[in-house]
């Protein structure tokens, strides 16, 4: 390609109101524009590496026997009150009234249309298992669009479905894609790592797993086990906790409760000073709304809740800390000296605490004061008893008991076993070998594709630009004349131009009117693997070849570097 007519708008600064390094590059580089906010036109060379990320993943799913197919973006949003998912969304899901007045939405993701097609198309036994799968524009209304492509409102995702006979079945295609998934994003230069994660919403009765591009701007936490193989997102992640303390003496379980004066001693840390006890020998009480109805948390003063994990036991929709004034009507005590002895609502207890068996201070429902030797069991009973529990640095892991590490990780995809959640509510029905109706059992499996453009770019840059991975950069050469004024340097460069072409190189010619200077700025910056510069050493037939990675600077003649990018580019 030529570079002169070439629309790739570059830019000298880095864009205001831009946090995430590949936010910055992808408007730098002319790769994407804002039309909105999280809405993007996608420039040349953006399309171009998209369209390489699309036919690696189009590649991959149908080694595994998935077909493409392609959905609409409009959904009738009758099939979103028949899988009663309507109104789980709100505003995020974008909607719109056809001239006739027909409600639509603008898909965010494909389960009803897909599950609905199947429905009535898909019959018999004999027709399974089948995986479908698709690259389509989603659309979701988040509140704060940011980062760029990283969360945006319009966006890529080649998003799958597949419906088995049994959960065996589907056991064995989800294994199909968690392995196509380990191919993708290999193929894809990406460093990730796959986390157990939380099913949400979506729900499902089985396993799901999210694949993580680390990156420090990722809005995730991925737990990874030093030496095994664990590795969850924090939202559910387990870590073991340290040794249960011993049996109480007969003397120390009938240690009667005592009651303490603590003035203006609201948190934790204020009674650590005031008590010169350790934050693990206070229960803090946490009230929260659930669904509308107040519950006490209690849980280690050095553990913090993990909302997840409570939302999971729960089974609610909404959960939020209650504000001082349900505080005060369910305990009879402001914030800080709330505990669970005396409470009347639904008490959950962490693991952790029930393990504390020398008893703990909690609030005393009573302002000013707290209680000490209070153990839980026999002071208080618990509604229910769990793993409530965030994992944090310092824990060990659960299976072989060595350090937990944390990363940042940013969500570039995610697989679901759905079961029967779809199947049932939009009647995706088989008939079996004994002629029996049966619920086909569905998997689900996502990759953001537009999303995953800016987590390679996360991982690949440098100070002058982008460093793509070889089978993702947008051209596999870069061939800049110094100077077009020059008629030798033009000679040479356009005679290697087509040398390339002619030998099925993909390769960019700089045959632009500009300063040096500008060219090799661009040439950083748009971070093609290799790049040869025809200077003034053209009139010997001498180039200069380096590659974007390293600072190495080769003399070579016409023929060498032909060679040697011929080389190169079959690796
Ligand atoms: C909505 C809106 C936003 C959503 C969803 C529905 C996320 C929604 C979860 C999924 C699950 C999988 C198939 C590909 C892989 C992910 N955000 N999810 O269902 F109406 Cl507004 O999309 N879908």
């Amino acid at each position: 390609m030529r570079q002169n007519t070439l629309l790739m708008p570059t830019l000298r600064d880095t864009p205001s109101d831009t946090e995430a390094i590949s936010h910055q590059l992808l408007l730098r580089v002319g790769l994407i524009r804002q039309l909105a906010a999280g809405v993007y036109s996608y420039l040349p060379m953006g399309w171009r590496v998209l369209r390489k990320i699309e036919n690696i993943v189009r590649q991959e799913m149908e080694r595994t026997g998935a077909q493409e197919l392609h959905l609409p973006v409009m959904q009738p949003t009758e099939l979103w009150h028949e899988s009663g998912r309507y109104a789980d969304y709100g505003p995020e899901l974008i909607r719109l009234d056809d001239r006739h007045g027909r409600e639509f939405a603008l898909g965010p993701t494909h389960e009803e249309v897909i599950t609905s097609l199947v429905a009535n198309d898909v019959k018999s036994y004999r027709k399974l298992p089948v995986n479908l799968f698709q690259i389509q524009t989603k659309f979701r209304d988040e509140r704060r669009p940011r980062y760029g492509l990283l969360r945006g409102r319009e966006f890529l995702m080649k998003d799958a479905y597949s419906f088995d006979i049994d959960w065996a079945g589907l056991d064995v295609t989800y294994k199909a894609m968690f392995e196509a998934y380990h191919q993708i994003f290999s193929r894809c230069g990406l460093r990730f790592t796959a986390v157990e994660a939380d099913a949400g919403t979506i729900g499902g009765e089985g396993e799901t797993h999210e694949f993580m591009a680390l990156a420090d701007v990722g809005e995730d936490t991925v737990v990874t086990c030093s030496s095994c193989q664990y590795s969850a997102n924090l939202e559910k992640a387990i870590s073991g906790s340290g040794p249960a303390s011993d049996e109480l003496t007969p003397g120390e379980r009938s240690a009667s409760v005592e009651k303490l004066h603590t003035p203006h001693t609201k948190t934790v840390a204020e009674l650590v000073t005031l008590l010169g006890v350790q934050a693990k020998d206070i229960f803090k009480t946490l009230i929260y709304v659930a669904d509308g109805d107040p519950i006490a948390v209690v849980m280690r003063g050095d553990h913090n809740v993990n909302e997840t994990k409570l939302l999971n036991e729960l089974a609610v929709t909404t959960l939020e800390l209650a504000d001082d004034v349900t505080v005060m009507r369910v305990s009879g005590t402001p914030h800080g000296y709330v505990g669970p002895v005396g409470l009347t609502i639904p008490i959950y207890m962490d693991d952790e605490v029930a393990k504390r068996v020398r008893g703990g201070i909690v609030g005393a429902n009573e302002e000013n004061y707290h209680l000490r030797y209070v153990v839980p069991g026999v002071h208080f009973s618990a509604y229910r008893q769990g793993d409530y529990r965030e994992v944090q640095a310092g824990d060990v892991c659960l299976h072989c008991g060595a350090p937990l590490q944390f990363d940042r990780g940013i969500e570039v995809g995610h697989v679901f076993k759905l079961g029967t959640k779809y199947s049932e509510k939009l009647g995706a029905k088989y008939l079996d070998v004994q002629g029996k109706e049966q619920p086909m059992i569905m998997g689900c499996y996502g990759i953001g594709i537009s999303r995953l453009l800016a987590a390679v770019i996360e991982q690949n840059n440098d100070d002058h630009g982008i460093v793509w991975p070889k089978q993702l950069a947008p051209f596999q050469v870069h061939i800049i004349p110094v100077s077009v004024k020059d008629s030798a340097q033009v000679a040479i460069a356009e005679q290697l131009y087509k040398q390339m072409l002619t030998a099925g190189i993909e390769v960019l010619l700089d045959d632009r009117d500009e300063r040096a200077g500008v060219k090799f700025k661009d040439s950083d910056l748009l971070g093609i693997p290799m790049r040869i510069v025809v200077g003034k050493d053209a009139v010997n037939g001498i180039v200069e070849f380096k590659e974007r990675h390293d600072e190495e600077r080769l003399t070579l003649d016409q023929e060498t570097v032909l060679a040697k990018v011929l080389a190169l580019a079959q690796r």
